[in-house]
């Protein structure tokens, strides 16, 4: 790729156009994806009562079983904060997107459910969602606000409920994962958002689509270690250029 890339503006008309022609595409999200939303991502530094910690130490099995209470309020903190708080434009845009081109698969490393709050039908969820709880036994049960218990037995089989998320030391559930490596092997473009890709093995998709001779685009305001195999690179916001490309999706569609 050339240094100077070309102005923005005809980057953005041609990627529509690769998206428009393109016989499957495939788009992954991060924690920047949300951070329009008022969600900090997991490299900001958290705020408050929660600033000692690093979410890294506070996500792994061994600090829920070291202190459940201390690890389920924390989860209690980020989802009444989410409680709050809505997908913006670049989520609505993507459900849009899935809607006028012809395969998209959305995959995310989010946990806040704002992909099927803004729309989108099939998400695939590699690392949980922070809206619903489990437990030992794998019985699912959604969260609710105020419960006195830190944390609350199952109401299935009484055991010790956890955030329905992947933390880290885990392993993703094996057919999410699945489908997340089929998608990125066989689109023929790949959009990655908002993500830092350091994660594994999410951060892996973008380089199994590139092997797999997709294109690769990139929307995010730092360079990550996807950039150098990315043909398109939005150092931008995702509420800003998702809205955007979308129109010249749709204004191509009906050309
Ligand atoms: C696994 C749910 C097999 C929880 C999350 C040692 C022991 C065990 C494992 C490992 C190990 N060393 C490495 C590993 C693998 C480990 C890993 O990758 N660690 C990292 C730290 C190196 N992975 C795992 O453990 C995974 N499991 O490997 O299983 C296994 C099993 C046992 C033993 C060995 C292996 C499980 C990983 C899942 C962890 N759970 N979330 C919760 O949320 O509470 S991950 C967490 O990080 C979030 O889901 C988050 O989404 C994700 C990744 O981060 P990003 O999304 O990229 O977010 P980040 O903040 O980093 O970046 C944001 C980006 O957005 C930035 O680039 C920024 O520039 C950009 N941005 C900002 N604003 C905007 C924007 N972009 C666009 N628009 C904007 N407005």
């Amino acid at each position: 790729m050339s240094a100077a890339r070309p102005e923005r503006e005809p980057r953005l008309a041609e990627l529509a156009a690769v998206l428009r022609d393109a016989a499957s595409v495939t788009v992954s999200t991060g924690a920047g994806m949300s951070a329009e939303s008022g969600v900090p991502t997991f490299r900001d530094t958290q705020d408050g009562l929660w600033a000692k910690y690093r979410p890294e130490d506070l996500a792994t099995p061994e600090a829920f079983a070291a202190d459940p209470a201390m690890v389920w309020d924390w989860y209690e903190w980020r989802r009444t904060r989410l409680a709050g708080l809505n997908p913006h434009a670049g989520h609505r845009a993507l459900a849009q997107l899935q809607d006028c081109l012809a395969a998209v698969t959305l995959i995310t490393q989010n946990v806040d459910g704002f992909h099927q709050l803004a729309g989108s039908a099939q998400v695939l969820e590699l690392h949980g969602n922070i809206r619903r709880n489990r437990c030992a036994a794998g019985h699912r049960s959604p969260w609710q606000a105020g419960v006195a218990e830190r944390p609350p037995a199952c109401p299935q089989c009484g055991g010790l409920l956890r955030p329905d998320v992947v933390w880290f030391g885990e392993s993703l559930d094996s057919r999410t994962l699945e489908a997340a490596c089929e998608a990125a092997a066989q689109c023929s473009v790949f959009v990655s958002i908002g993500t830092s890709t350091v994660v594994e093995p999410a951060a892996s998709l973008g380089r199994v689509a590139a092997a797999a001779g997709a294109t690769l685009a990139e929307v995010n305001p730092q360079t990550t270690p996807l950039s150098a195999l990315s043909e398109y690179c939005f150092r931008e916001p995702a509420g800003k250029v998702l809205p955007e490309l979308l129109r010249r999706v749709q204004a191509r569609g009906s050309a």
